[in-house]
């Protein structure tokens, strides 16, 4: 059985505090089973399922304790892994001290703000290299539910590889955006699902579960994106190697404490650009390359760098640029 206290090589290059050990989480049973694969029979006894749920951190002292505390009440057999980029507001450290309190939470300091995306890949790492069976992620600014987790993990249960928290599925809603900003989102959203194949209708939802098999197919090590664009890498990845995706509807309110990190409107302009780019690069490799090399496409280049694409595994050769 393992615990918090055996640390990983994976964290060596950070400085991850050995926990208290009374408050290290059990790994005690679920009761949430993963289904056998397909055509396989299934056994008369599968394992007890280790989850975890990672959530980034950067400026959320306000938001931090309260999420904790509610994802320990919603799933109390899932742990915690807490990801700050040394937040100056002390989120780290608010963190430890709650995850004292109610268990199953560790927390990864990093050294410095270097986004989304690399937070992930770090969390996601460790908690892999910990072997956790099943790995989510949510926002901690409360837009996300930690009520729903369990929902998460059950479509695991029922059969999906991956389970996507999704405003676009039947009984999915964004109540409090303005008509426009939901317009913006929903078109983005359907743009990058065209442009790049996408078989997830949510594409930039950061409230998933991943069986942790999943994560290693799709080499989430390989992927280069930071920000909101790594989602949609990772929802690229996951409809290139055809991993069956289940989106459950959700209810996604907008942070009401703490700093936005996030600059709407630009985030978005850039975010088309990028997967626009990304998307002629895989539909006409020859076309997009033949644009970069003309002014107008340097001049783009310059400013909005283009997304990179998939290596490795999962991302298996369709429609590879061969610039990259
Ligand atoms: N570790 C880490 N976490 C980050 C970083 N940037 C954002 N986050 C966290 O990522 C999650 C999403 O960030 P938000 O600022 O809420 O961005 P958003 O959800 O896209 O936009 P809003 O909901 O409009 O604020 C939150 O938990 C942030 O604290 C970062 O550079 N490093
Ligand atoms: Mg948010």
């Amino acid at each position: 059985m393992r615990s918090w206290s055996r640390r990983r090589s994976a964290c060596s290059d950070a400085a991850v505090p050995e926990p208290d050990s009374a408050a290290a989480p059990s790994a005690a049973p679920s009761g949430a089973r993963i289904g056998a694969p397909v055509g396989v029979p299934t056994p008369r006894y599968t394992p007890p399922v280790r989850s975890i749920v990672v959530v980034p951190t950067y400026c959320e002292a306000e938001n931090i304790a309260g999420l904790l505390r509610a994802i320990r009440a919603a799933a109390p057999a899932t742990d915690v892994l807490v990801v700050d980029d040394d937040s100056p507001d002390g989120t780290g450290r608010i963190a430890e001290e709650v995850g004292a309190e109610v268990g199953g939470v560790r927390v990864l300091h990093r050294v410095r703000k270097e986004g989304l995306g690399a937070a992930y890949r770090h969390g996601f790492r460790v908690a892999l290299d910990d072997g956790y069976d099943v790995v989510a992620q949510m926002d901690a600014d409360l837009s996300h539910e930690p009520a729903v987790l369990p929902q998460l993990l059950d479509a695991l249960v029922g059969g999906a590889e991956v389970a996507v928290g999704s405003r676009y599925v039947p009984g999915g809603s964004i109540p409090n955006w303005t008509r426009f900003r939901r317009g913006l989102s929903r078109w983005g959203n359907g743009y990058a699902r065209w442009m790049l194949r996408l078989t997830v209708r949510d594409a930039t939802s950061a409230f998933r579960a991943y069986r942790s098999e999943v994560l290693e197919r799709i080499d989430i090590d390989g992927t280069r994106a930071n920000g909101y664009l790594f989602q949609i890498e990772t929802a690229y990845r996951l409809s290139a190697a055809g991993v069956r995706v289940q989106e459950v509807p959700i209810t996604f309110v907008d942070r009401v404490a703490g700093q936005s990190k996030m600059a709407v409107v630009r985030t978005m302009v850039e975010t088309e650009l990028r997967v626009t780019w990304w998307g002629l690069s895989l539909r006409a490799p020859r076309l997009s390359s033949a644009f970069r090399r003309t002014p107008g496409g340097r001049y783009l280049a310059d400013r909005v760098a283009p997304m990179p694409l998939p290596q490795g595994p999962g991302a298996g050769g369709r429609g590879r640029d061969p610039e990259h």
